[in-house]
């Protein structure tokens, strides 16, 4: 599907949600004015689990002409929504995964829509690490300090420039491949895997800064236990980019483009 002008890249959004509140019109309407003409639908991804109020405040906001709504069909997990939001957008132009806590700014879209556009990029991150320690309002500092090593270690390993390779927030061109891929995380490793598996796959990544900043409302539902998920799901990935079977499992079964 095509935004009205056809040189325009039209963007497709998946917006995860599970139990937040206020934070989800804040996030949709400042999305709404950085992405401007570009912006084709929001979809919001919202957990069965989610609070009456959450569901309440999603049914609302997807009354508007740009904001669709679907509860997620697999259970638990960030990784199954993602996945859900990807196939359901297999018609946008590009694909924009953002979260709806409010922590990630939305103005930024703006930045990575420009970038993609401007560099012909295939994947735009969003990166925390380009402003250094003021990327990060309210992080943790034990998190900081291993989030640090652990893409400076990704970095060497995967051989690339970007400086932000565990994060969710970025923007995919919706190329055939992206639709093929096997997205296997099933919690907030899926945040690595998104980035690494194109990356492998040849997409072409471009990085603009950002900030981070805590949730002022509801909890992360990122518990320490997911560091080592992100450590297992990274090696994975290169370990299977090494061989050609490898690589064709990180697709879905029966795909041939390789
Ligand atoms: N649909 C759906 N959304 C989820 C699920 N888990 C988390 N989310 C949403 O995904 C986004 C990221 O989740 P958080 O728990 O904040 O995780 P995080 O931001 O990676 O971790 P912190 O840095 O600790 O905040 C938020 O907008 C959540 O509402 C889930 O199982 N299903
Ligand atoms: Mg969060």
């Amino acid at each position: 599907m095509q935004t009205k002008d056809s040189n325009l890249l039209s963007v497709g959004v998946i917006l995860p949600v599970f139990d937040e509140t206020d934070s989800i019109s804040e996030v949709t309407g400042k999305l709404e004015q950085a992405l401007g003409p570009h912006l084709e639908e929001i979809l919001i991804i919202v957990s069965p689990k989610s609070q009456d109020e959450t569901k309440k405040i999603c049914a609302e906001l997807a009354k508007k002409k740009n904001i669709r709504m679907e509860i997620q069909e697999d259970n638990p997990g960030l990784g199954p929504a993602i996945k859900q939001g990807m196939a359901s957008l297999k018609g946008s132009g590009a694909i924009l995964w953002i979260d709806s806590d409010g922590e990630a700014d939305p103005a930024t879209a703006k930045l990575m829509v420009e970038a993609m556009v401007r560099k012909n990029a295939d994947l735009v991150v969003a990166s925390r690490w380009l402003n250094g320690r003021a990327g990060f309002i309210g992080y943790d500092n034990t998190k900081f300090f291993l989030n640090y090593w652990f893409r400076n270690i990704l970095k060497v390993i995967f051989m690339t420039p970007l400086s932000e390779l565990t994060y969710g927030y970025k923007l995919f061109r919706n190329k055939p491949i992206l639709q093929q891929m096997n997205w296997e995380s099933r919690w907030h490793d899926i945040a690595t895997e998104t980035t690494l598996k194109p990356l492998v796959f040849g997409f072409k990544p471009a990085q603009v800064p950002t900030v981070w900043t805590k949730r002022k409302e509801g909890v992360s539902k990122n518990p320490f236990k997911n560091n080592f998920r992100y450590v297992y799901r990274a090696a994975q990935i290169r370990l299977l980019s090494l061989t050609r079977a490898g690589r064709r499992k990180m697709l879905k079964p029966r795909s041939t483009n390789l």
